[in-house]
């Protein structure tokens, strides 16, 4: 209750501070700052949550374990860059209708003062996510190579303008009609190669995608086939005048229905 007053004044009588005044009224205008960031966190939840129920109709059906890892690594990426983009377009957009000046300026800017923090943020929150992308791809990069299932069923691929050829050498037969016949939940794996030109050999379902070169060899990595279906196999790099007409069907089929297609094609399951 009562102060303590030690020193050489203890005892004098100071007069009272006179009370100061109140402090007039500034005109901050509208928080823009608030204001931007609240449209950034709702368009970006609203991006986010649509990504996620969205893009699983638009992107192709996988089928096999490579071709959902790619599916789930696209919606993750698009996850991840919609508040990225956000942040960029909002602000801009935001700024170009707030601040927009109708006249020519006779006056220089306020000049910019520099921030730390939000340089430091910047380059946090970016590093972060890249840092999260180096180590999301060496985890991916490890399923496809050192762990990945060993002892595949192998289909040489042959591109020529404007076909495929499937051959598989542990039953000495090639695929008559040009379709890729493969049993369900069996690894395979493709060495891709072509007799003319470059080519590309693209199973999007199953998540395999590579260059087929002329005179070189080219194994992909392991994928195992889980649905039972019919795929297309198409060319993605332009051969030539009917390259669009280069594709061909992926059957992905029972393991006795596999055997007995062998069979028919002349081999020994
Ligand atoms: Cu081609």
């Amino acid at each position: 209750m009562s102060e303590v007053n030690t020193g050489e004044n203890a005892g004098a009588q100071t007069p009272p501070a006179p009370p100061t005044p109140p402090a007039p009224p500034v005109n901050r205008g509208p928080d823009h700052f608030r204001r931007v960031l609240a449209i950034w966190v709702v368009l970006s939840i609203i991006g986010m949550v649509a990504s996620v129920f969205v893009l699983p109709f638009v992107l192709p059906p996988s089928a096999s374990d490579l071709g959902s890892t790619d599916n789930f690594t696209i919606i993750l990426l698009t996850v991840l860059a919609v508040p990225v983009a956000l942040f960029v377009f909002v602000f801009l957009i935001y700024s170009l209708i707030a601040f927009r000046v109708r006249e020519r300026p006779t006056e220089d800017a306020v000049p910019l003062k520099p921030r730390p923090m939000l340089q430091v943020g910047w380059l946090g929150v970016t590093s972060v996510l890249c840092l999260f992308l180096i180590i999301y791809g060496l985890f991916a990069f490890y399923r496809e190579t050192v762990a990945a299932p060993v002892n595949p069923l192998v289909v040489q691929v042959t591109a020529q303008q404007w076909t495929w050829t499937f051959y598989y050498p542990q039953y000495g037969v090639s695929s008559q009609g040009q379709v890729l016949e493969l049993p369900v939940n069996r690894p395979v794996q493709f060495t891709v190669t072509s007799k003319d030109v470059l080519h590309g050999f693209a199973v999007r379902s199953l998540g395999v995608r590579v260059d087929a070169n002329p005179g070189q060899l080219t194994t992909t990595s392991v994928t195992t086939p889980n649905q039972i279906g019919e795929y297309p196999v198409t060319c993605v790099e332009l051969c030539g005048l009917y390259h669009s007409y280069m594709w061909s069907s992926l059957k992905v089929v029972s393991n006795a229905d596999f055997n007995s297609w062998i069979t028919s094609q002349g081999g020994h399951p």
